[in-house]
């Protein structure tokens, strides 16, 4: 593991922390052991050595840029987001909003092909197909990590949390974010910017936000925008070292909720510097509607006690839907 101290080292937004780094080909045991240590600690760790084929990456990054490029009324054919689908500038429906332009699906074939198939223009298998290889890599690897950490917490049934992924029914997503450069960003009217005074005028991309599901699995190119709260001071935004041939991988308010508090999703955003534009490709593992989300027995101790109440995915993504990108959610499921 990386030895990393979790603090910019100035106050300097140019200067990226390396997040700790976990490499997949080191023996299982000890890749459970650092995964247990990162999701308690930081909620967020870098992965190396993967094994999602960088082609596969490659050729769904071209297809997507090929896709933003596009003028505005073609992408608009697949949107407006409903949240799914083609959506710019507007987040949720709340009035979050954010200097990015995305495609949200949910992650099987036939729901991506039938968004993608009304942009017309290029065959639509071309883009479905891929996309649909990235979310098959990244839906198992996802898996295979929630399984890494099941044995590193030593679970009884180590598939816990993996088997609420592989479930036919999964409402798992998975989510393509097109920053522009910050040049090329020319409708500054619904654009947020920070406006605390050490970060005054930064731009927001993606406003800051915990995730709701279970585990989130990004990839980025090599433009740098991720930041993490730290959790150590809720104040200091980490910037997060870019790395196109890494996976981030960061807790979400499930596995917080399952683990009982014991692995921590962090807030984190990502805002728009750079000279370039950034393209991020994400895949939320996430449980089916009925599932019903509880701190696992074992998770539970005298040292520990129980922290939230039982809730279904269905009644958490409503509720999330009805507030603000920002809003602390899982604090309204903790139990007395
Ligand atoms: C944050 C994490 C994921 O990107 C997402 C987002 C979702 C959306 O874009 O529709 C939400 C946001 C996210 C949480 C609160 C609600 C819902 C926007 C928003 C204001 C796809 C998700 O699942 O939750």
């Amino acid at each position: 593991m990386v030895a990393i101290s979790l603090s910019p080292e100035n106050n300097d937004r140019t200067v990226f922390s390396d997040l700790p780094a976990i490499d997949l080909s080191w023996k299982r045991d000890k890749v459970g052991r650092l995964m247990v240590k990162a999701c308690e600690e930081f909620g967020f760790f870098k992965l190396i050595n993967h094994g999602v084929p960088k082609e596969v990456i490659d050729r769904v990054e071209s297809e997507s840029l090929e896709f933003f490029a596009r003028p505005a009324a073609e992408k608009q054919r697949a949107g407006p987001p409903n949240p799914l689908g083609f959506g710019s500038k507007k987040i949720g429906f709340n009035g979050d909003t954010g200097d990015l332009e995305y495609l949200l699906l949910h992650a099987n074939r036939p729901a991506i092909y039938q968004k993608v198939r009304n942009i017309g223009g290029r065959d639509p298998n071309i883009f479905s197909n891929l996309l649909g290889d990235y979310v098959d890599y990244t839906k198992d690897l996802a898996c295979d990590l929630l399984e890494i950490m099941g044995e590193g917490l030593g679970l009884e049934d180590r598939n816990s949390f993996s088997k609420l992924v592989r479930d036919g029914q999964s409402d798992s997503l998975v989510r393509l974010n097109h920053y522009p450069s910050y040049e090329s960003s020319v409708d500054q009217r619904l654009t947020a910017v920070i406006k605390s005074k050490e970060d005054k005028g930064t731009r927001i991309g993606f406003g800051e936000h915990s995730d709701p599901q279970l585990l989130t699995v990004l990839r980025s190119n090599d433009v740098e925008g991720l930041q993490i709260q730290s959790p150590l001071d809720g104040n200091v935004w980490i910037p997060v070292k870019s790395d196109p041939s890494a996976f981030f991988v960061n807790v979400g308010d499930a596995l917080q909720a399952m683990t009982n508090g014991r692995f921590v999703s962090v807030r984190h955003r990502a805002i728009v510097t750079a000279q370039r534009s950034r393209l991020s490709m994400i895949f939320f593992a996430t449980p089916s509607l009925q599932t019903r989300i509880s701190p696992l027995s074992e998770m539970v101790t005298i040292e520990n006690p129980l922290r939230y109440r039982p809730y279904t995915w269905a009644e958490y993504k409503k509720m999330m839907y009805s507030l603000r990108l920002a809003s602390n959610r899982l604090e309204l499921f903790q139990s007395d």
